[in-house]
């Protein structure tokens, strides 16, 4: 069970906390400084990651909001634009880092359900004018959050990749779940790979790793982003010890995902049965996000009362609710929340 406060916490895929063998891995972890590129662990972690994705190089760094903003920073010029879903995380959940830090602006389109497509795109793409900034780079989202964990379909992926390259732009992935998208879909990591030129995946969401994300690209990119990283204070010495929870999890919490997927699907079957609930989104993956009828309970009076129930999950946007299952919840505290669920219909 995941036990904050005695309660099955689905807020987030983040709240996971290492196990004693991931803890142990941690422990055993060959280090060194690696600022002066001396950590053994994260340099087998970084070409590793690259590797899996067919790529030149990686670069380990703290967090999936620094993992974007390095990506997208290196490859930016300052004015330069970003073409994004409107839904997307980098758009509301990164504080504007990329206007803030990296000088871009965003063209935020409205795709459909998190997708956005080549046709959607290319009349935002702008011409070389003297009054126009420069598009320089279409970013997806793979899982995409907001959209419930929805896997952008590689087909469309591919198309964008088409696109950005008629155009000399560049694609970044924000694959913070791609772990939960190869899964779901059996897509390779490497056909991923190849529909971007910059992408950031996350350990500390469904592999349940404490902490870290990685860059993948170029090494031309990789060197600049380095020195990104280094300006914004992400330069990290003894990373080994977290480069080795990344690696325990890509070793043993990537195939386990599909455990997560169907514990999301059951969920949604205890959501939709319940009066005054409705599933927002169909749940390809982990995340599970509901419409709450606000003549029966508010979102906020809904939560409370979840929570007096031993079940916590986070409002998610007008109406909505959002639930995410991890390596934390167990089939057993599946069938509790929708104990309580069903409780919750009937008080
Ligand atoms: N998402 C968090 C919250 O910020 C909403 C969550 O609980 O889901 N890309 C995507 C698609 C993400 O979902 C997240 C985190 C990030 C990037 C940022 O990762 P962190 O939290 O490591 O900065």
């Amino acid at each position: 069970m995941s036990t904050s406060r005695g309660c099955i916490d689905l807020r987030s895929d983040t709240v996971t906390r290492p196990g004693p063998a991931m803890r142990e891995a941690i422990a055993r972890a060959e280090v060194g400084d690696d600022v002066f590129g001396d950590d053994p662990t994260t340099i087998a972690l970084e070409s590793r990651v690259a590797g899996m994705f067919g790529k030149e190089a990686a670069l380990f760094v703290p967090s999936g909001t620094m993992g974007n903003l390095v990506a997208l920073a290196t490859v930016v010029e300052r004015g330069d634009e970003i073409i994004l879903d409107r839904q997307s995380h980098i758009f509301n959940y990164e504080v504007a880092s990329v206007a803030a830090l990296a000088g871009a602006q965003t063209n935020a389109l409205d795709g459909e359900r998190g997708v956005i497509t080549a046709e959607m795109v290319a009349p935002h793409i702008r011409p070389d004018s003297l009054h126009a900034p420069r598009t320089r780079v279409i970013a997806v989202e793979n899982t995409h959050n907001r959209a419930g964990g929805r896997v952008f379909p590689l087909e469309e992926m591919r198309r964008i990749k088409a696109l950005a390259a008629q155009h000399g732009l560049l694609v970044h992935l924000d694959g913070a779940r791609i772990c939960n998208a190869h899964v779901a879909s059996g897509v390779a990591f490497t056909d991923y790979g190849e529909c971007c030129d910059t992408l950031s995946m996350c350990f500390s969401k469904g592999l349940g790793a404490p902490v870290g994300s990685i860059v993948v690209s170029t090494r031309a990119v990789i060197d600049r982003a380095r020195k990104v990283r280094k300006r914004l204070g992400g330069g990290m010495r003894q990373a080994g010890i977290l480069a080795a929870a990344a690696l325990y999890a890509l070793d043993h919490h990537v195939a386990r995902l599909r455990e997560d997927h169907a514990h999301a699907r059951r969920l949604a079957g205890f959501v939709e049965a319940v009066e005054g609930l409705r599933l927002a989104h169909p749940v390809e993956t982990n995340i599970v996000v509901f419409a709450v009828d606000e003549r029966r309970f508010t979102v906020p009076d809904f939560l409370a009362r979840l929570e007096r129930a031993g079940v916590r999950a986070v409002p998610f946007g007008a109406g909505l609710v959002r639930m995410v299952t991890h390596l934390d919840v167990s089939a057993e505290d599946i069938e509790r929340v929708g104990t309580a669920l069903g409780e919750l219909s009937r008080s």
